[in-house]
């Protein structure tokens, strides 16, 4: 069996991998970005109160390189989008990933560790689009006050968004899907455990085998995700 039958619902989780062949680099293949600074260091609230030049040097370099116009959506965003488009019953596309490669594909994602074009005011809390770099000087968009302007993204140490909403959807899922992610950082690498405890067939498109999996597409994203999309559009 390569789909559930009946296959009415169905729940993606994307990570760094769909991004990597439009350039964005992942976090833990070789070179990736944990290689090169720690996360300890500009990824959770302790590195902000430390230090918040630093990490906004390092958020603002991967917004930076976000507008670069050679990073565009790949084939495997595309296909995802077209999926949602056609998909007559249930889809929810969750994202781990900051980046707006779906958006930009045409898909509706959640983003469920936050986005990387949108700031976070520490004065009134508000979140706000931000393309360009944040300074010590940057004002904040709903308040205009100059506190500070976080990334607004979901930092180790913080809880990710809309848990109760995915984990609803996982619950009544026929299939689950994980494209691009090593399957490492909790809660979402629970995610394919709670929907195979819930019944649902799952599937990895990875370069590499994670985890339990009742299916594995290996290669490149850009490959296997169109060719799952075809099947299941079939
Ligand atoms: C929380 C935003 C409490 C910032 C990110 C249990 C054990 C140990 C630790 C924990 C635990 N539970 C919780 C924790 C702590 C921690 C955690 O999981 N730590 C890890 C390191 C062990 N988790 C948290 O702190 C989370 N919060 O737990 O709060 C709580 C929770 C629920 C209820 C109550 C309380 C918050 C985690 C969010 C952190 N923020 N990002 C930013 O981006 O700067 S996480 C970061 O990792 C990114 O979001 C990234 O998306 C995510 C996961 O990485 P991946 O996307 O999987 O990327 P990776 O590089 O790892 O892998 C790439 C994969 O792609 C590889 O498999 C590769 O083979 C594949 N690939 C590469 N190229 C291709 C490809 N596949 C296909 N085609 C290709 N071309």
């Amino acid at each position: 069996m390569t789909l559930p039958s009946p296959c009415h619902s169905i729940v993606i989780l994307t990570g760094a991998g769909i991004s990597a062949e439009s350039g964005l680099q992942t976090f833990r293949d070789v070179g990736g970005i944990w290689s090169q600074v720690r996360l300890e260091d500009v990824a959770t609230p302790q590195a902000w109160d430390r230090d918040r030049a630093r990490v906004t040097a390092f958020y603002n370099a991967r917004r930076q390189q976000l507008m670069d116009p050679a990073i565009q959506p790949n084939t495997a965003h595309l296909a995802l989008a077209e999926l949602q488009r056609r998909w007559a019953g249930d889809l929810l596309l969750v994202t781990q990933n900051v980046d707006d490669l779906h958006e930009r594909a045409g898909s509706i994602a959640f983003h469920m560790h936050g986005r990387l074009d949108q700031v976070r005011c520490v004065a009134c809390g508000a979140d706000s689009p931000w393309i360009g770099e944040v300074t010590p000087q940057s004002r904040c968009p709903a308040c205009d006050a100059t506190a500070g302007l976080r990334p607004s993204v979901v930092w180790f140490g913080e809880i990710p968004h809309g848990l109760e909403r995915i984990d609803r959807a996982l619950s009544e899922c026929d299939l689950f899907i994980a494209i691009g992610t090593s399957g490492t950082v909790y809660p979402a690498a629970g995610f394919s455990a709670a929907a195979r405890n819930h019944g649902a067939y799952t599937i990895e498109v990875n370069l590499e085998a994670t985890g339990r999996f009742d299916r594995r597409l290996v290669g490149p994203a850009t490959e296997t995700v169109p060719t799952l999309v075809a099947e299941l559009l079939a």
